[in-house]
């Protein structure tokens, strides 16, 4: 069983004009003491992802020499995760089912699964996935055709599904993240509200979900 951090961030590599940018971003979040970062690409190819995520990890091994280690989770793709030495992958409904992902990456790394409804959630549950993703708790200008909102009463069913590490994501912000956790999610995953200034950003999430 693990446990997420409270702050799960992910840099989405359509939110930076250039490589670099991303990499300052990265570098931000993890000199704020953010302990997980998902990359997300859903535009470039495998070779393109690997030669960014290599970066990512060059950049990680200068911001932190030392523990404590930081867990890079790779979106979608479970042979990229092995191939960019990541640390875990994270799977949705468009991509290998959690038990075939759990086969590539091992029994160490972290999986983790994305699911919109209840019922999803109940069939994660029963799968060798570490934690459940849920969402979009809120409104969200990230994800291309979003299910339908689940709202914070979502995550309160969810939460009544499953043992396992509940991470909200979806139009989380400062503002709202802390209504997330009391119903109930161990971890939110954000996007858009760490991409302005990701450092101020994520210090300030950190200071609020304690
Ligand atoms: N899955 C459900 S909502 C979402 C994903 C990938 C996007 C979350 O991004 P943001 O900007 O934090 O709403
Ligand atoms: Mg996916």
């Amino acid at each position: 069983m693990i446990l997420m951090p409270r702050l799960y961030a992910i840099l989405d590599a359509s939110c930076f004009s250039t490589t670099q940018d991303l990499l300052s971003a990265a570098e931000e979040l993890l000199a704020a003491g953010v302990m997980v970062i998902q990359y997300r690409n859903k535009s470039a190819d495998a070779r393109e992802i690997l030669a960014q995520t290599r970066e990512i990890k060059t950049q990680l091994s200068r911001t932190r020499a030392s523990p404590p280690h930081v867990r890079l989770i790779m979106n979608d793709r479970a042979d990229l995760c092995l191939a960019a030495g990541f640390d875990g992958v994270h799977v949705g409904r468009d991509d290998l089912l959690p038990d075939s992902a759990r086969k590539i990456i091992g029994p160490e790394r972290w999986l983790g699964i994305s699911t919109h409804n209840a019922e999803q959630v109940a069939e994660a549950d029963r799968t060798s996935a570490d934690y459940v993703a849920i969402g979009p708790v809120f409104a969200t200008f990230s994800k291309t055709n979003p299910d339908p909102l689940v709202g914070l009463g979502g995550v309160r069913t969810a939460r009544g599904l499953t043992k396992k590490s509940l991470v909200a994501i979806g139009g989380i912000t400062r503002a709202n993240c802390h209504s997330v956790i009391e119903a109930g999610a161990d971890s939110v995953a954000v996007i858009s509200d760490l991409v302005t200034d990701p450092g101020k950003s994520a210090e300030e999430f950190l200071r609020i979900l304690g």
